[in-house]
């Protein structure tokens, strides 16, 4: 018995009675049985067919290299595309390489696993193509076994210092292709101790078989990387980027590394960033360091990402003019175009923090010749830590959707190359995953991680369809045998896409107010604390005094919104026209400041964290109408995190509003009760 769930990977027995002939015989072309990764593809939809449908397919290999046009002639197929259709009653999958073979495969097997009809889904054909290049996760794991940021228990790469490899390692391959994933960096951003030593003789077998597998299934292997290596392993003095010693130190250490970790991606830079070492130490820019590393493993076709989270979280609190919002675009924006072609840089969705609200970070838009990935995060730091449900995807479509007015690009315009043609460009998420039975702790936080991957690779999907699609996967697993309709299949989906498109409103409802973020437990991050933040060095202020709150990031206050394209600057640095829900964080206002909905920002704050808690009360009521319905380990798991949400969702709701009705001395209009 595995001690791990195979989430939307379960593979239940179907039984409904379609004819199901077509998948007697699947033809692979552009491919050959040399390919590890189409074998793995051949392997899963020989297991997923057997155990869902009693089939036993023949899977036909063609002769590499033959698709380049698929067959019907109309389409030039790229990399990792693919495309299905019938022929002769058989199916037919193309591709130019086994990772395009791998995701026709996956295709099919969540085709018979949401019962869908095989002639109807595929007997037009189809092509489909990654919306983005690179389709990432970074753990932040550590590697003494814990997870920075981690609420699903520990780590499944690492224990005790030492690299773990076993069956849980290559299903977890499995799941994150098996929705487009095609590369992983494995331990924390921030890279101590043991971590630093990665890139020695001590891992570099484990790490090339880790790198194998992942291979197997077309997801490369990233590693994050100390900046200060030539210091903290390497004996020197210095990681000054234009060192002579330092530049010749990571030449020999960087042929050696990919010498022996073969398959390696490249690494992910987190520098001058909390108490991180970086370039600024010896008076250089961020491009002066990430061109050093780049020009080195260019040879060996090693990418680094270099990540913008870059600011002084020593700052004073009484300084009014600096503005953490401010850093990452002062740093980076006058560097664009000095990037070296491999470097790409890793912007967070937000110029803060991952906050359950966030402007969009200007450097989308603010760079014309930079290559550059967006970074989100589905570990719920900010988001309820997976025991509140908080199902990202619908924020992740409004960040995407965004038009940073470059040439009217929107932020996926941007990140999946169309915008300046790059290759060098993708998303990519703090991932969610721990060694809990059910991977991300909450089991509904699993559609964060399965909608991450679907959403990047594709981000024309609509967030409810994938709500909806992964509750029919998972839930199909969760429930067992019979068929959809039997076990009330659709009242199942229903639900849960309700409670999941419901939950990011209903977390941000009761949780800072307007988009002024933090207002959190300093340090973990959890639980109401308005205050928290305020009196100290970490540069998040919401500056509520009795008569007004919110930071004015105006050209009269820190100027932030200068830092936006001028359409944009213009919609946030007038406050009819800046969107309501960031108010707070653009504009300093007074609680009595008329919104458009008639009320005032105090009773806005008191009405939204009354109706957060009650609605928070309400999913859980959803919930329990699956009783009965779906498998007791997962509806009792889940109940419980209901349970617990509830009730916390009241301790934020009157922590918030008393903090706000002291200050204030403003009543409730409803006359509720505010302690
Ligand atoms: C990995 C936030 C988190 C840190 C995290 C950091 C980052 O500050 O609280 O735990 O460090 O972001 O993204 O590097």
């Amino acid at each position: 018995m595995k001690n791990y769930s195979d989430l939307w990977l379960g593979y239940k027995k179907k039984t409904h009675n379609r004819d199901c002939k077509n998948l007697n015989k699947i033809s692979f072309t552009g491919v050959d049985e040399t390919d590890a990764v189409a074998v793995n593809a051949s392997e899963e939809l020989k297991t997923g067919l057997k155990t869902m449908l009693d089939i036993e397919p023949e899977i036909v290999f063609g002769t590499p290299g033959v698709t380049g046009t698929v067959s019907n002639g109309s389409e030039i197929l790229d990399n990792e595309e693919y495309r299905i259709s019938l022929s002769d009653g058989e199916i037919v999958v193309e591709a130019k390489s086994g990772t395009g073979i791998l995701y026709g495969a996956f295709d099919i097997l969540r085709t018979v696993a949401v019962e869908k009809d095989v002639i109807e889904a595929y007997g037009k054909g189809i092509v489909v193509r990654p919306s983005n290049p690179l389709r990432m996760l970074n753990h932040w794991d550590k590697m003494n076994g814990d997870i920075e940021r981690g609420y699903s228990g520990e780590s499944f790469f690492f224990a005790d210092n030492e690299i773990v490899i076993n069956e849980r390692t290559r299903d977890y391959a499995r799941l994150i292709a098996s929705v487009g994933i095609n590369a992983v960096v494995i331990n924390n951003v921030n890279v101590k101790d043991a971590a630093s030593y990665m890139i020695t003789d001590r891992y570099y077998d484990k790490l090339a078989e880790l790198g194998e597998i992942f291979a197997g299934y077309g997801i490369r292997l990233f590693l994050s990387l100390n900046y200060a290596s030539t210091i903290e392993i390497g004996g020197l003095d210095s990681a000054d980027p234009l060192d002579e010693k330092v530049i010749a130190w990571w030449r020999t250490k960087m042929a050696e590394v990919f010498d022996r970790i073969p398959t390696l991606g490249g690494f992910l830079v987190k520098a001058d960033s909390e108490g991180r070492p970086g370039p600024f130490t010896y008076g250089r820019t961020q491009a002066d360091g990430a061109n050093m590393l780049a020009d080195i493993v260019k040879e060996y076709g090693g990418i680094i990402v270099w990540r913008c989270f870059v600011y002084n979280c020593k700052q004073d609190w009484r300084d009014e003019k600096t503005d953490r919002a401010k850093s990452g675009y002062d740093y980076f924006h006058s560097l664009d175009g000095k990037f070296e072609e491999n470097v790409i840089l890793q912007i967070k969705n937000g110029p803060m923090d991952f906050q359950v609200r966030e402007p969009i970070s200007p450097l989308f838009g603010g760079m014309e010749n930079t290559n550059q990935m967006l970074e989100v995060q589905i570990a719920q730091e900010y988001t309820g830590q997976q025991r509140h449900v908080c199902f990202l995807i619908p924020w992740f479509k409004e960040i995407l959707a965004f038009n940073t007015h470059m040439k009217e690009a929107s932020v996926a315009d941007i990140v999946s190359g169309r915008v300046m043609g790059n290759k060098n460009a993708g998303m990519t998420a703090v991932c969610n995953t721990g060694d809990d039975y059910n991977w991300t702790g909450h089991d509904l936080a699993g559609a964060n991680l399965y909608g991450f991957g679907k959403l990047a690779f594709d981000t024309s999907l609509s967030a409810t369809d994938i709500a909806a699609n992964w509750a029919r996967l998972y839930l199909s697993q969760a429930i067992g045998e019979s068929s959809f309709a039997k076990r009330n299949g659709e009242k199942i989906v229903n639900t849960v896409k309700e409670i999941l498109m419901k939950s990011w409103p209903v977390y941000e409802k009761y949780n800072a107010p307007l988009g002024i973020g933090w207002m959190v437990v300093p340090g973990i991050h959890y639980g109401p604390d308005v205050d928290g933040y305020e009196y100290s060095p970490w540069g998040t202020y919401h500056k509520a005094d009795l008569h007004a709150i919110g930071r004015d990031r105006t050209d009269n206050g820190t100027g932030y919104v200068s830092q936006y394209r001028e359409e944009n600057k213009k919609m946030y640095e007038n406050v009819e026209t800046c969107p309501e829900e960031l108010l707070l964080f653009f504009h300093r206002l007074p609680y009595n400041y008329v919104l458009k909905n008639g009320k005032t920002v105090i009773q806005h704050i008191y009405d939204t964290h009354f109706e957060g808690a009650e609605e928070a009360a309400k999913l859980m009521e959803e919930w329990k109408s699956l009783e009965g319905l779906i498998s007791k380990d997962v509806y009792e798991r889940t109940l419980e995190r209901f349970t617990h949400q509830a009730e916390h969702s009241k301790e934020w709701r009157d922590v918030i509003n008393s903090y706000f009705f002291r200050k204030t001395g403003i009543k409730d209009l409803q006359g509720r009760e505010i302690y």
